[in-house]
């Protein structure tokens, strides 16, 4: 464990410990007792120091903050917080009181110190106030006693903490916890300036770094907000945290915090998924996080084998997490489990049935026999549910490939040269598919059922939707009756999946976006660059997607031929200069093309333009780009650069025609501001031309 954090506070110069452990300060149902000495036992073995209580469903704990413990409450806490002890875990009692407390009522603030007195008997000595997640307007009566509500928090926080005797661990956790929080922003926010002018020193923050639920937490972040806070913050990590999405869980690596902070911070708290056991990863990673050598940057990987060792990394941390988790799952030596309890009165469950176990006889069934779980298959299960902004290897290599062969589906179904590619991709698609039904039913015949059972939702979940994947694949390919299963227009409640809250989330635009963090827009690396003969297939490929996609959403089938349709099926050749194609990691994603003279090409699809248009607007430009690219600035930098080359031809201006049903193109063009409503006369019903003089 990193000692660090030298804050120099006055009247008190010690070194203090870095705070390393866990906050339960998620909402929902809490961890049990049992789970809570559990979590101190491994904290203690993995040399973690601190366990933050504060689960916000946890009624004395949030929405009745006031009233005090029943007796038998008491007494289950007394015994927790002697485990703690026992495990050398610092546990750091916090309540919430900032839903209705009066900050300006005496009796209030007597409250709470009672509250606080009553855990201070059960054997506490660490305490923290929250003020996360809730209203900010203060009451009249708190108005007219405090100049802001940071005034109020602090006021109150001070009290109770010299009431209290100074613990040598108090936490705060302010209203603005993240830099989204705050307005106008971390270093202008007058928020957090009167947190760090007026708390008393030895009182630590607790923030969540950029964001909630921080991707990254930069050292540059950190000096920031310290500067304000006037003290190193105890980082409340939310990057395991599960609570926002029924559907997700996390058990990727602790990762994107650079060792770099840990003598920046005053320690790290996570504060994990809902489900205690599959937060083994989480916790264990944190551990080997909070171990690692500060001062080791990245550049001494290329120093060594033993350098490397010094340094943290991340894939590293998770083997180590997953080869000690591997052991408990094959165990089922688990306090908790209820397996074991029942084991220990009745007869075991399980197969064992000693004398009276069942033999097979000859031509009847052989008994059912588990394959024992591996360390692939845990390392499958963490990619599958890796990080809140990041997919594991092989998740993101699936959904690579998914897409791949989506978009190249055609290439199956027409038996070009690039069938062969595409059935080996295919192939290769479906043992991935296939790994992860193995990986789910030797979990479901893993030992260690509390695990196990924490885990069914999600690993069902993903089962279902990897085999409706595999099945739509083979559909692609032209093979089994997948098509039956995925098109079915009386499905089983599990081809809708997601209830009416995914039945929102599809209406709204954002879904778009959900979609596009499969393939890591926010990583993507786009290229425009000029078009060559080879582009030929995948530009045809983009227009007959898009045609389709048009069609599929409920357009006619027959489109009266366009100008642009000619251009893009390559029956007609861009002028030269004039073609560009847009390439992402997955490859070709959109293109544009222009004709400097479009007259011939006009009549070439026997569309009666008149002259005088021609004249006018001699040239035509078209393009698409696909769905999965949602930065318009893209194809306006494409179209940027085709105006000024057809410009230097000495084309006097450029048209496009537009299908009403071709609502992207049609957004973009209507929303550009250079182009405008044409009349050209003689197009078909369905199209607009817009066109732009140069
Ligand atoms: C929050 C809540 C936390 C919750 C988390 C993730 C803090 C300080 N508070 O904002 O209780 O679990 O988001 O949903 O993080």
């Amino acid at each position: 464990m990193a000692t660090s954090s030298e804050v120099s506070e006055k009247g008190r110069s010690a070194t203090k410990r870095f705070i390393g452990g866990v906050v339960e300060g998620f909402y929902g149902r809490p961890w049990t007792m049992e789970q809570r000495t559990e979590l101190f036992k491994r904290e203690q073995k993995w040399g973690l120091n601190t366990y933050l209580y504060a689960p916000k469903d946890d009624y004395k704990h949030r929405m009745y903050w006031r009233d005090l413990y029943s007796s038998e409450e008491a007494e289950q806490l007394v015994t927790l917080i002697s485990a703690a002890k026992q495990h050398n875990i610092d546990f750091i009692y916090a309540i919430s009181p900032g839903l209705d407390i009066t900050f300006s009522n005496s009796k209030e603030v007597a409250a709470l110190k009672r509250k606080l007195d009553q855990v201070r008997e059960m054997g506490c000595t660490s305490f923290s106030l929250l003020f996360d997640d809730i209203e900010t307007d203060m009451c009249p009566a708190d108005k007219q006693a405090f100049s802001s509500f940071a005034h109020a928090q602090v006021a109150v926080t001070n009290e109770v903490y010299q009431h209290l005797g100074e613990p040598e661990t108090f936490l705060f956790c302010p209203t603005d916890y993240c830099a989204a929080f705050c307005t106008p922003n971390v270093s202008q926010s007058s928020y957090l300036h009167t947190v760090g002018d007026e708390l008393l020193p030895g009182i630590d923050v607790l923030w969540t770094g950029p964001k909630v639920v921080s991707h990254k937490i930069s050292v540059e972040s950190i000096e920031e907000v310290s500067s304000i806070l006037k003290r190193a913050p105890v980082i409340w990590d939310n990057i395991h945290a599960n609570d926002y999405d029924p559907q997700r869980i996390f058990m990727g690596p602790y990762k994107d915090r650079p060792t770099e902070l840990i003598p920046k911070l005053r320690g790290v708290l996570t504060n994990p998924n809902c489900e205690f056991y599959p937060n083994f990863v989480a916790i264990h990673t944190l551990a080997t996080w909070c171990k690692a050598p500060a001062d080791a940057t990245p550049r001494d990987v290329e120093m060594g084998d033993e350098e490397q060792e010094s340094c943290y990394s991340p894939q590293k941390a998770l083997t180590l997490a997953l080869t000690d988790w591997l052991e408990e799952f094959l165990s089922t030596d688990q306090p908790t489990a209820c397996l074991k309890k029942e084991s220990s009165d009745e007869e075991p469950m399980q197969t064992d049935l000693g004398e009276h176990s069942y033999v097979p006889g000859p031509g009847e069934n052989p008994l059912y026999t588990a394959e024992p779980l591996t360390l692939d298959d845990l390392k499958l299960l963490c990619d599958l549910f890796y990080l809140p902004y990041e997919h594991g290897a092989t998740a993101k290599m699936m959904l690579h490939e998914l897409n791949w062969l989506k978009c190249h589906s055609q290439a199956a179904a027409i038996k070009t040269e690039q069938t062969s590619e595409w059935c080996s991709r295919a192939q290769i698609f479906d043992d991935m598919c296939e790994a992860v039904v193995r990986m789910f039913n030797r979990l479901s015949n893993a030992p260690n059922r509390s695990i196990l059972y924490d885990l069914y939702n999600y690993i069902c979940d993903i089962k279902s939707g990897v085999t409706l994947a595999q099945a739509y694949v083979k559909s692609l390919g032209g093979f089994g009756k997948a098509s039956a299963q995925l098109m079915n227009a009386d499905p089983e409640p599990w081809g809708f999946r997601g209830g009416l809250s995914g039945e929102f989330q599809r209406m709204l635009p954002g879904h778009g976006n959900r979609d596009l963090f499969k393939y890591s827009p926010k990583t993507s690396v786009y290229c425009i660059r000029p078009y060559c003969a080879e582009d030929k297939m995948d530009v045809q490929r983009i227009f007959v997607q898009m045609q389709r996609e048009r069609q599929i959403k409920g357009s006619s089938t027959t489109e009266s031929p366009l100008i642009s349709d000619i251009l893009s099926t390559g029956k007609v050749l861009p002028s030269p200069q004039c073609a560009l194609v847009l390439e992402d990691d997955f490859g070709v994603c959109g293109y544009m093309l222009a004709l400097t003279d479009a007259k011939e090409a006009a009549a070439s699809i026997q569309r009666d333009t008149s002259d005088s248009v021609f004249e006018k607007f001699p040239s035509l430009v078209t393009g698409q780009v696909l769905p999965r690219v949602t930065d318009p600035s893209l194809a306006k930098r494409m179209i940027g650069q085709l105006l000024s080359t057809i410009r230097s031809c000495g084309s006097r201006g450029v048209f496009c025609e537009l299908r009403h049903t071709d609502r992207r193109m049609l957004d973009f063009f209507t929303k550009s501001s250079t182009f405008r409503p044409l009349e050209m006369g003689s197009l078909p019903p369905d199209v607009i031309a817009m066109g732009t003089t140069l």
